[in-house]
């Protein structure tokens, strides 16, 4: 009687193969073959900084969600493709808290830009920021960096002059693309019409293309 899942002493036929598990068959057929897609071209954008400096927040503005009340902490990665004419991008937020920092470098050669989020009002962690970003910025010495200077809506927010001081960002070899953007992503209050998430997303789409 024939088994539809013969044994594997049974005679092979070409084009047909035994799973490892002596049971089923797959046959090699090409019209069991997906079909090829038109696949549009992708770019890598890779969305780090310290936690709540505003990277989740970033990614849900670009994708036309209206930004969170509170800071939920991203406990591992988040990511959002946004389609363009000519290609699709993909953000790739890792979340900041300590123990995912060490991940970030295993990321920063895969991509085709890095995103430096700052919270401009958090001082003390300035130097944090900084020693993070440097360690990035040593790890793959062309890529292009756009530092994200947010939260500027804050009355304590740090100035750019001091901010571009502070980070480092002068010492920057002049070979490497660096820009430092300022950025108020999901203003506290009312009054801030120029929140700085489109003339970001302008500034990848050039860098990508
Ligand atoms: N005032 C002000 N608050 C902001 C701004 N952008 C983001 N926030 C707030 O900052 C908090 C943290 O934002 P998230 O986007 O969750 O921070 P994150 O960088 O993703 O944090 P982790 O996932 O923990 O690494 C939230 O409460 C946001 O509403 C801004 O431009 N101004
Ligand atoms: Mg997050």
């Amino acid at each position: 009687a024939s088994s539809p899942c013969p044994g594997p002493q049974e005679s092979r036929t070409p084009g047909v193969q035994e799973a490892a598990n002596g049971g089923w068959r797959i046959p090699e057929d090409e019209e069991d073959e997906e079909p090829a897609l038109e696949e549009l071209e992708q770019r890598e954008v890779l969305v780090l900084g310290l936690d709540g400096s505003g990277k989740s927040t970033f990614l849900r503005v670009l994708s036309g969600k209206p930004p969170l009340e509170g800071h939920i902490p991203t406990w591992g990665f988040n990511s959002v493709r946004l389609p363009t004419k000519d290609f699709e991008v993909d953000l790739l937020e890792i979340g900041g808290s300590q123990n995912l920092r060490f991940y970030w470098k295993e990321f920063v050669n895969e991509v085709d830009v890095l995103v430096f989020m700052v919270d401009s009002a958090d001082r003390l962690r300035l130097p944090w920021a900084r020693q993070e970003l440097h360690k990035l910025l040593d790890k793959d010495p062309d890529l292009p960096v756009v530092v994200v200077a947010n939260k500027q809506d804050l009355s304590e927010a740090m100035s750019m002059v001091e901010l571009q001081q502070e980070l480092g960002l002068q010492a920057i070899n002049s070979q490497r693309e660096v820009f430092l953007v300022a950025a108020s992503i999901a203003p506290a209050g009312p009054g801030f019409e120029d929140p700085g998430s489109v003339q970001i997303w302008k500034l990848l789409l050039e860098l990508l293309s």
